[in-house]
């Protein structure tokens, strides 16, 4: 059975986006990446900004009350031009939520844009009712309550809108923010904490001449660009929100927590002129042990949490963030003594290996051949159709998931954490380590992955977390029973 949903989503949202702000775009072989039309600031000259934390309306009998807008609004992303903004509470990236493990967090969204909306939080052990399902949808001018029983470890999730079909250039005009949970465990650990941990989601995105985001997509009936169906890949890098920003950092350890929030955009993150990343926690947590990297492969969706010590570096030192498979990121500037640097712990949390499982399913993400003029992606050869149960997994069990790829695709699953046990037949990569959510499947590769279905019974669902290719039905339903 085949759909045009994803198809027809991604011309019909971005073409009604059209009269938001959102214009034709793109040239023949450009590869996905779309030019800006007007002048970028010089790297590094506007300041990091730091998400607003979002605080409770109230708290009541353990159990924390939020309300969050999605509205639009304009806002100052590149220097003295204004750029319209999808946005939790009219922000770029929404506020960020402090949740704590065993603290059940009730969150009404209030939609007042005018398209409808389904928010997910990525990474969350969440009851299928509030785990922002693709046609779960809030209406414009409704709102929709999402309980978050937050059962889960300390770790760094994000928040971003799954509207079926639309969830590129929603996403794109700002709909994402992150959520820390934190826990007992962490706390016991004596890591980088307050100004000294810091939040980097990073997205790319390209303007128009007027500021306003541009996004690739046809006005004449075609869907999405031809160039495009890989994935759209913007020329500025965000970071925060801000184009290649600059921090002030003390000469001390920082806690950093890399989100990689772009639609399409895989990076290869470096310091430069060199440092180690020494990664305490991956998706779903923090691992057993830190791990040095000299660089980090980041493909959207997934989140490396590490540490950097800026005492390394004379005081005035700048120390940038490369992206070695093309480009900058953000420079950190050393601008002045810290406190001494607290050792790296040897050990972080308590890891619990998996190594066997009840059964194995294959999963290939493969394109398709053109349907009706466009090009489409799939899972196991099918396109993406609502309720089609894909897989049965039983509720506290562990799987076996061998997942093939024709391109770069990060797979994600909804609900279900798991680890990396094999890449390419040889063992995971070092950036594998951990409890994860998402991973990298690279171009005919096959990786296997234990994933553990806990927490919750019902639909839920997995899909590659490019974007454009989940749009463009690259997604698949399994059911927990
Ligand atoms: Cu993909």
């Amino acid at each position: 059975m085949t759909t045009r949903r994803g198809f027809l989503g991604l011309l019909a949202g971005a073409a009604g986006l059209g009269t938001a702000g959102f214009v034709v775009g793109g040239q023949a072989g450009n590869n996905g990446l779309l030019r800006s039309r007007r002048p970028l600031p010089e790297p590094f000259t506007v300041p990091l900004p730091i998400p607003q934390v979002k605080r409770p309306t109230r708290v009541d009998g353990g159990v924390e009350y939020y309300t969050v807008v999605q509205r639009a609004a304009d806002v100052e992303i590149l220097p003295g031009a204004r750029t319209k903004i999808w946005g939790y509470d009219g922000t770029f990236p929404g506020p960020t939520f402090h949740l704590r493990q065993g603290r059940k967090a009730v969150v009404e969204v209030r939609n007042e844009l005018d398209v409808p909306t389904s928010t997910h939080l990525h990474g969350g052990v969440t009851p299928p009712e509030s785990d922002g399902y693709p046609t779960d949808l809030v209406k414009p001018f409704a709102a929709k309550t999402y309980t978050y029983p937050v059962s889960q470890r300390a770790a760094t999730l994000w928040y971003h809108d799954h509207r079926m079909d639309y969830t590129a250039p929603q996403v794109w005009r700002g709909l994402a923010g992150l959520c820390l949970v934190g826990d007992a465990e962490e706390d016991a650990l004596d890591l980088p904490r307050d100004k000294y941990d810091v939040p980097l989601l990073l997205t790319d995105r390209a303007f128009d001449e007027d500021g306003a985001f541009l996004y690739p997509a046809s006005h004449s009936g075609m869907g999405v660009e031809k160039d495009y169906a890989n994935g759209v890949l913007g020329d500025v890098v965000l970071v925060n929100g801000a184009p290649w920003p600059v921090l002030d950092v003390d000469a001390t350890r920082y806690r950093l927590r890399i989100v990689n929030g772009s639609n399409a955009r895989r990076y290869e993150l470096a310091l430069d002129p060199g440092g180690d990343l020494v990664q305490i926690g991956s998706d779903a947590g923090l691992l057993g042990a830190p791990q040095v990297h000299q660089s980090l492969v980041v493909a959207p969706g997934e989140r490396f949490d590490v540490l950097v010590d800026f005492a390394a570096y004379p005081v005035g030192t700048e120390v940038a963030v490369a992206d070695r498979l093309g480009g900058q990121v953000m420079r950190f500037k050393v601008a002045r003594p810290g406190p001494a640097s607290a050792p790296v712990p040897e050990r972080l949390a308590a890891f619990d290996k998996l190594d066997t499982s009840v059964v194995t399913r294959s999963f290939d993400f493969r394109t398709t051949m053109e349907h009706h003029g466009a090009r489409m992606w799939t899972i196991n050869g099918q396109m993406y159709a609502p309720g089609e149960i894909i897989a049965t997994p039983r509720l506290g069990t562990v799987e076996r998931w061998r997942l093939t790829s024709d391109f770069h695709h990060p797979v994600h699953l909804h609900l279900a954490h798991f680890q990396v046990i094999s890449r390419g037949g040889g063992g995971p990569l070092p950036r594998d380590a951990g409890w994860k959510d998402t991973v990298d499947i690279r171009p005919y590769e096959t990786v296997e992955v234990l994933a553990r279905f806990d927490g919750h019974r019902g639909r839920y669902m997995m899909h590659c977390h490019n974007l454009e290719h989940e749009d463009m039905a690259m997604m698949a339903d399994f059911f927990v029973g």
